[in-house]
């Protein structure tokens, strides 16, 4: 598979006509490109605003035409696409322009400030102290202290302090079915403190990042620190429906940070780079750049190959 994916990637490299340098270099990049900052670097009255932002989607009408709000239909996108943009070559390009639309989201809630992500290679020492889980400053923690997961059923381990106390999401993977927001860190079964971080510390993430090729990195990145910090938070953050978590946002923007920063290591091959299974199929196929991502009305579908490079003007962002 990677023998084939190598040939295929560089079977693209010629046969492309223009090859898109890195956006800087490139004649679409946008002429001010926002930085992306990390959650703990703004300030009490910016990460205010964020979450403000964020609750403000919830009293906005469906973009997309359904019954629930602006912010249910990022959960509800997400679900109903699950096995076409998971453990597939498109999980990093689908995320990347999902991220792009929520943030567009906020800013039409008034939202002014920059776009977060949470680096948690930075919390590894104890994740459940990440600034993230502040509940003054940031998400509030985990969910009801006063449900044993392993007693009831974990859905009902919602958020009882923190700004999102009592925040209302619409699905579950079985539709339509209002809810709490809910946590269960360490799914409530290991130890306190764990969360996993062995998956998404420093090491893990440079070991991620040495990887030479796009189907290697997307591979090691989506399951090993993605996938763990899914887990780990547990709760609604780990069904498909993980959007209905605020904090899914910031953990993906981190994932397409880690990603911007891979391919701006060689830049003028790496932002073209694409490859790896097309579909989830036992017998998936080769995905291409220009294979076209769904995205169900959130957004209109768009080819990869127009997602791949950052600092452009579809996505006029660095970090
Ligand atoms: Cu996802």
């Amino acid at each position: 598979m990677q023998f084939f994916s190598f040939v295929l990637s560089a079977g693209l490299c010629a046969a492309a006509t223009i090859p898109r340098q890195a956006a800087a270099a490139d004649g679409n990049a946008c002429a001010n490109p926002a930085k992306r900052v990390e959650w703990r670097t703004m300030t009490a009255e910016v990460q205010k605003q964020y979450i403000d932002a964020v609750k403000c989607l919830k009293t906005k009408p469906s973009g997309m035409g359904l019954n629930t709000t602006r912010y249910d239909d990022f959960p509800y996108v997400h679900t109903h696409l699950d096995n076409t943009i998971h453990t597939v070559a498109m999980f990093l390009p689908w995320h990347r322009l999902f991220v792009q639309v929520y943030e567009d989201s906020l800013r039409d809630c008034g939202y002014k400030g920059p776009m977060a992500y949470w680096d948690w290679t930075l919390d590894t020492a104890d994740v459940t102290k990440a600034p993230v889980w502040d509940v003054e400053t940031g998400f509030g923690g985990n969910g009801d202290p006063a449900i044993d997961p392993m007693k009831e059923s974990s859905s009902k381990k919602c958020l009882v302090d923190g700004p999102l106390k009592g925040f209302e999401v619409a699905y579950t993977m079985n539709g339509y079915a209002p809810h709490c927001l809910a946590r269960n860190w360490n799914s409530g079964i290991a130890f306190p403190g764990d969360m996993l971080a062995d998956s998404y510390t420093k090491e893990v993430v440079d070991e991620v990042s040495a990887q030479k090729t796009y189907v290697d990195f997307r591979y090691k990145l989506e399951g090993g620190p993605h996938g763990a910090i899914h887990s780990a938070v547990g709760g609604d953050m780990s069904p498909a429906t993980s959007p209905n978590d605020p904090i899914f946002f910031l953990h993906h923007a981190q994932i397409d940070r880690l990603w911007t920063q891979w391919q701006m290591e060689k830049p003028e091959t790496r932002t073209t780079e694409f490859g790896g299974p097309k579909t989830q199929d036992k017998e998936p196929g080769e995905a291409s750049a220009e294979d076209v991502m769904p995205y169900l009305g959130l957004v209109p579908d768009v080819k990869v190959k127009e997602i791949l490079a950052t600092g452009t003007e579809r996505l006029c962002y660095t970090y």
